[in-house]
């Protein structure tokens, strides 16, 4: 069977890369739309040999869709995701707007493909650092049962979209001809420095991305009790996300045991040769599908079962749009539309 398939937000850099990924996959598509706001209207991409036209991105554009892949912002699809659900579509959405919401399944294919069957039209993809952590972590909490997480972030300026690559590379280019800068996307200087800061601080502290980590994650895992402390920082890296997390568990797990775990579970490459200079960078998984996980060692500082590791994900691709498309294919495979 073929579907129509919307991608709402379609020359956005996730929009985009979602068309390159239902392309490369030979998603089953029988018509393809493309929304987008007005002034993009009439400007064409290729798509599978073929000009496809841009429409303006409102409810009546959502009549004959089947399946609608939001890349929009929080604000568009508060408004609109709905309406395409009215129209008869099933929505797959990036914003953060319907993550927290418990009629919304919030999905990593990997992960929790079951609660797609609780889907009443709207579907929520996680922000792109919890994803790549939530790959990893699934087969460690099911061998030995996840009490705590600690994690840190290393995020590429690709996560604040388009833009953010632009401030990098001119802060670049500025700062090595001692030029002036004037940061836009980002509160500080980002080119030879790193920001701390990824999203608004909350009341306690954290900022919203690292909160993200914490509510996401125990929704995704099922695990309303687990406790996560993470830290975001934005470094001066083009795409793919890194993250060094550290994990107490209920029973004991080595790190030999967690690479054999690691190694059959799905969507992951273990890269764990220290040996060799071989662990995961950002350099090397930027347009991979696969989250790379290495580093894996004992943590010492642990009072109980502790356990270390670093993973790499690209997080336009595995962070957002794959993953997106991968909830598409799930719900064909479920047979849920
Ligand atoms: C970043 N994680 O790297 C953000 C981008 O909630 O989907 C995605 C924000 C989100 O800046």
């Amino acid at each position: 069977k073929e579907y129509c398939v919307a991608v709402t937000g379609a020359l956005g850099a996730v929009g985009q890369e979602m068309l390159s990924i239902l392309e490369s996959r030979q998603f089953p598509i029988k018509k393809l739309k493309l929304l987008d706001i007005a002034e993009n209207v009439g400007k064409t991409v290729k798509f599978c040999g073929k000009e496809v036209s841009v429409e303006l991105s409102e409810p009546n554009a959502f009549k004959e869709v089947d399946i609608a892949l939001f890349a929009v912002s929080d604000n568009v699809s508060k408004k609109l995701a709905p309406e395409a659900v009215k129209n008869g579509a099933i929505v797959i959405d990036n914003s953060s707007t319907w993550r927290m919401d418990p009629e919304v399944p919030l999905v990593v294919p990997e992960v929790n493909p079951e609660v797609l069957r609780q889907h009443k039209g709207i579907i929520a993809n996680p922000n792109c650092s919890t994803i790549i952590a939530m790959v990893p972590l699934k087969p460690l909490h099911e061998f030995a049962g996840l009490k705590r997480i600690i994690a840190s972030t290393y995020q590429a300026v690709s996560g604040a979209g388009i833009a953010g690559i632009g401030e990098l590379k001119d802060q670049s280019r500025n700062v090595l001809d001692n030029k002036p800068i004037a940061p836009k996307v980002f509160a500080h200087q980002i080119a030879f420095n790193l920001i701390p800061h990824i999203d608004y601080f909350e009341e306690n502290a954290y900022t919203h991305e690292e909160m993200k980590m914490f509510r996401e994650g125990r929704k995704i895992l099922g695990l309303p009790e687990l406790m996560v402390n993470c830290t975001c920082a934005r470094v001066p890296v083009v795409r793919s996300h890194s993250e060094s997390i550290t994990i107490e568990t209920e029973r004991p797990i080595t790190p030999d045991q967690a690479r054999e775990v690691l190694n059959k579970a799905p969507g992951l490459k273990v890269v764990d040769r220290p040996e060799n200079n071989e662990y995961p960078m950002p350099v090397d998984t930027a347009n991979q599908d696969l989250i790379f996980v290495g580093r894996i060692r004992e943590d010492i500082s642990s009072t109980g079962n502790g356990l270390t590791f670093w993973c790499c994900g690209d997080q336009v691709r595995k962070g957002a749009a794959l993953n997106a498309v991968q909830i598409a294919e799930t719900i064909i495979k479920m047979e849920l539309i």
